[in-house]
Order: C-alpha cells, then structure tokens, then sequence
C-alpha cells in the first residue's frame, strides 16, 4: 500500500469515528452517512427557507431550538442567490404513511421533503440531532440522507397533572419533550380524586374547590403525607388552548381524561349530589382542614381508589355531558379519554337508586351498570363526532360499540379488544409505567415496580396472540407518568428520561432494526442532548 493510500483510510477513519458520534433516536428506517466524512456548516448566516406556508412552524421549532440552546438563529430568506441553507418541502407520495420523509445534507445545504406537514416536521427534528451537542455559533452537520416513516400511528406520552399540578411551562417543556422524540399523542389526565385540573365554566366549583387539597404530598396511607397546605391549581380555558395550540404546532394531538365514574373525588368534594350518598363524609377525611372547609366531601390526599363515584342519575348525566361540551370545544382531537379504570362497586351497591335503575334497564350486575354508564357517554361523544378511549376496565360488563381501548394491566385487555375488532393502544404496566423506579434501590419514592430502560427498549406492542389481521388494531403504545410521587417538574423528568428515548424508538423503527447493542451507544449521546437541555435524568440500567 503506497504511503498516501494509508494516509487517506487514516484520514477517512478519523473524520468518521468524529461521526460516529451521530446518534439519532429512534433509528432512521434508512441512513447513509457520505464517504469521506465530509459536512455542511450552519450559522448565523444559513437561510432557512420554506416551500409552503403550512411549513413555517417548523421552521421556527427549528430556530427556537437554535437559539435556546445554541444562541443564534437562522435567517429567514436567502439575501443571495445559490446561498446555501435549509430548505424545507412537501412532496407527496401516496404510498407512504403520514410522517415519513427524507432529509440529505451535502454541500448544496440541507433538504427536508415531508409526505405531508407532519413528515417534515419530523425531518427537523432528525436534523437537530445531527448537530453537535456542545454549544456553539457555528455547527458542523455531516452529509448524509434519511428515509424515514414511522412503524404506529399512535406514539404516546401520558401526564398525570391530577396526583401533582405542573405549570404551563412545564406542560409546554414535556410537550417539546415529545416533539424531539418524534411523539404524536400527549394523553392529559386532567381529573382524578386529589384533583379537577381544568376550568369548567359551567361548574366553578370543579376548580375553586376540586382544584385544590389538603396537603402537598400524596401520602401512602390515609393521614399520611398531610402537610397541612392547601394545594392545588388548574389550568383555565385559555391556557387550554394555548397548550393545545402548542402542541398542535408540534403535530401533537393532546387527548384530554376526564375520569369517570371512578376516581371521582374531586368533583364530588365540588358537587356533593353526583355521588350516590351526598350526605356521607369522605371515609378517610383529611385529619386537618383549612379555615373554611366545611365540606362533607374532601379531595383526597392519599394515594389510592376511593369508593365515592359517580351516581349514574340523569343529573350525573347531564352534569358530564355540560363538562364534554366543553372539553371538545377546546380540543379538537378525535379521541376524548372517558377513564372508567378502577371504579369500585361498593356504593352501587349500597344504593337504592342503582338497584332499582339496574332491575328497571335489566342490567345483572355492577360491570353491567358500569357498561352502561360507558355506552351513555360514548353515545353522546360519538353524536359530537368524537370517539372514545377508556382504560381496559371497560371491557367488563360489555365494551361500548366504538369504543377504543388502553390496555394497562397487562396485555389481556388490549388483546381481548383487538379480538373484538376495536382499536387499541398498548401502555401495560409491566413495560412503560415510568412512575415505576428504573434503578433497582430508588433513592426517592416511587410506585408500582422496578422497569428499566432496557425492559422499556425490549417491549413489543403486537402480542403475538394476535393474527395478522387483528394486530392491525393496534394504533401503538404509550408510557403512562402518574404523578403520585411526582412533586416537581425536576422529579418528572428524572422519571422519564431515558426510558421515553427508549420508547419513542420502540414506537417509530421498524421492529427488525431493534437491537439493544446498537441503542445504547446513542442512548449514551443522547444524554450529553438532556445536559443541553438541562434536563434530569435517571442512569443507563442495562438488566432487564
Ligand atoms: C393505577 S393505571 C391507576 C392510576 C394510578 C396508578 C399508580 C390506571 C389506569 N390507574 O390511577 O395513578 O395505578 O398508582
């Protein structure tokens, strides 16, 4: 081998293993780095040029990003002829899935043709994980080309603002979060028993008094945790949409939950005649309350299922279907999360009224009133042209005609409902519950489990019960982040960083590229991008 042979393959060797550093999550379907290691450079100077209109919010995610984490920001038109920059575009190809697209980067500047909105968006975001993650003014993109699509249509993130109240901020920052991992659905859980989260403006009292608690921290058992404080917030319509709006210029759907009937505390302690004996106390009533309080009713403080649900009376009906009015006003996403996950039965039971209602409709048990309550609802959604998710629970006692299922304790239900031709969405504890611990001697308090990063990468949302024909109602998976132990912002984010990388690539690449090997040196890059964004996260925990 003549000596300037060698020179070169050491040369090429060199610029590559400076490439090597590239690491974008999820995995491309198709990326080709050019020979040679050569790149384009990005100041201040790089125009970023849009083909439509409709693409412009991309363009500005693009300089948002740049200036907060890099301190400058592109120009938005070419002052020269042939200059080269960033050029974003559709290009339409009926064959592919919505999402997909293709980037390159050489020497003429960097290209980004989406098969729709979507798709470039998404190409931006490939983009800004091919530039270095050490801050500077002048960023080196190495020449490559992407073809890109997403595996699921349905890539999840959930946020419980129930259990602990986050700002507005904080909701816009975790809905970046999502956008940077190629995300497409933020589930918001906006009402359970220790908190009504979103103004109502028909029923004040769902915030004034559902929105606030006795006591900061969740406790574990009853009088437990109690802090004495009055706790609490909600968000009002307009920050609702302000957040949906953010969200949608991330192509993000935001799918609102209002629980029912179960984890009914908070509008209860508002509105003491929904539940099936408005005089009773709340069994497990704070041992301290404010000055004021006079409520029979409390928002709970604990952790836990409480027994205080929903009456299914014309009244209950009457006051959910007022919230939904609302609630799709504000949101125009196709699915409006209805709960119906861990009701207990027990005041059903007790009550007269629902036992004559359940002999009057021939309902034989509980599950059956339970269904009911389901079906009502989802027919007054349906007539809004909404459909319906609730959790796996409402496949007990009949599932509603077009209802949608997320299937949380395990498998099983999601399984059941793809069996019954209905759509699906995969979030089972046992691999994407972040409030679980990822690290096997917690240091803080957590719920539920032990799942690491790894078990997160390893999951599969098509069971292998299910034929061919039947996985096709699986939409995707989601993470759920119940907040119980959830206190701040910093906490969420430790939660849920590494695994939501993890996830986000589970969701988006093809299952035959997955491989553990090849993620966890990107995994590894990936943090020196959380430390950009001064972001918490756990460690690497590589057992399964
Ligand atoms: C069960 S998962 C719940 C939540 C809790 C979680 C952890 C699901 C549908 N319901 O209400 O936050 O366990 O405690």
């Amino acid at each position: 081998m003549k000596k300037n042979t060698l020179f070169v393959i050491l040369m090429q060797t060199f610029f590559f293993s400076g490439f090597a550093q590239v690491s974008i999550i999820p995995k491309p379907v198709n990326m080709v780095m050019a020979d040679g290691g050569q790149s384009l450079t990005i100041n201040a100077k790089t125009p970023v040029t849009v083909a439509e209109a409709a693409l412009q919010s991309s363009a500005d995610f693009l300089n948002d990003y740049l200036v907060q984490y890099y301190g400058f920001l592109l120009k938005s038109r070419v002052e020269k002829s042939g200059a080269v920059g960033v050029h974003l575009s559709i290009k339409k190809d009926g064959n592919q899935t919505s999402g997909s697209y293709s980037l390159s980067v050489d020497k003429k500047g960097v290209r980004i043709r989406g098969n729709d909105a979507a798709g470039v968006f998404y190409g931006v975001q490939t983009l800004i994980q091919l530039l270095p993650s050490a801050k500077s003014t002048s960023l080196s993109v190495p020449f490559v080309t992407v073809n890109d699509a997403p595996r699921f249509s349905y890539r999840g993130m959930h946020l419980d603002v129930a259990r602990h109240f986050f700002p507005v901020s904080f909701v816009k920052k975790y809905i970046d979060y999502l956008a940077l991992h190629k995300f497409n659905y933020f589930h918001w859980h906006l009402t359970d028993d220790q908190g009504w989260r979103i103004e109502i403006k028909k029923y004040p009292k769902l915030t004034q008094v559902g929105g606030y608690r006795n006591g900061t921290v969740i406790g574990h058992f009853p009088g437990t945790g109690n802090d004495n404080k009055r706790y609490g917030g909600f968000y009002t319509q307009e920050e609702v949409k302000e957040i949906v709006n953010y969200a949608a210029k991330r192509y993000i759907t935001v799918v609102p939950e209002i629980e029912m009937p179960g984890h009914a505390s908070a509008a209860i302690a508002a509105y003491p005649e929904l539940s099936c004996f408005p005089n009773e106390s709340t069994k497990f009533p704070p041992k301290t309350v404010w000055a004021g309080d006079t409520t029979r009713k409390h928002v709970q403080q604990t952790w836990g299922v409480f027994e205080d649900v929903f009456v299914p009376t014309e009244k209950t009906f009457a006051f959910l279907q007022d919230v939904i009015d609302e609630v799709v006003n504000l949101f125009p996403s196709k699915y409006i999360h209805i709960g119906g996950d861990e009701c207990p039965k027990d005041n059903w039971k007790r009550s007269e009224f629902c036992q004559q209602l359940m002999k009057e409709k021939g309902l034989k048990d509980e599950h059956e009133l339970q269904s009911y309550f389901i079906q009502r609802m989802e027919k007054y959604i349906n007539n809004k042209g909404r459909t319906i998710i609730g959790w796996d629970e409402i496949l007990e006692g009949g599932l509603a005609p077009n209802a949608m299922v997320m299937s949380w304790r395990g498998e099983e239900g999601g399984i059941a409902a793809a069996k019954q031709s209905h759509y699906v969405i995969m979030t089972p504890g046992s691999h994407v519950y972040f409030d679980h611990s990822q690290v096997k001697q917690d240091d803080s308090l957590t719920i539920g489990g032990y799942t690491t990063v790894r078990k997160v990468y390893s999951y599969e949302p098509v069971p292998r019960q299910l034929s061919a024909a039947e996985s096709k109602y699986v939409m995707g998976a989601q993470a759920n982040v119940w907040s119980e132990y959830m206190e701040y912002p910093s906490k969420v984010e430790y939660q849920v960083f590494p695994r939501m990388s993890a996830l986000s690539e589970v969701l988006w690449s093809p299952k035959q590229t997955r491989d553990w090997n090849d993620f966890e040196p990107r995994l590894r890059e990936q943090l020196k991008r959380y430390d950009l964004w001064k972001a918490h996260y756990g460690p690497v925990v590589t057992e399964m």
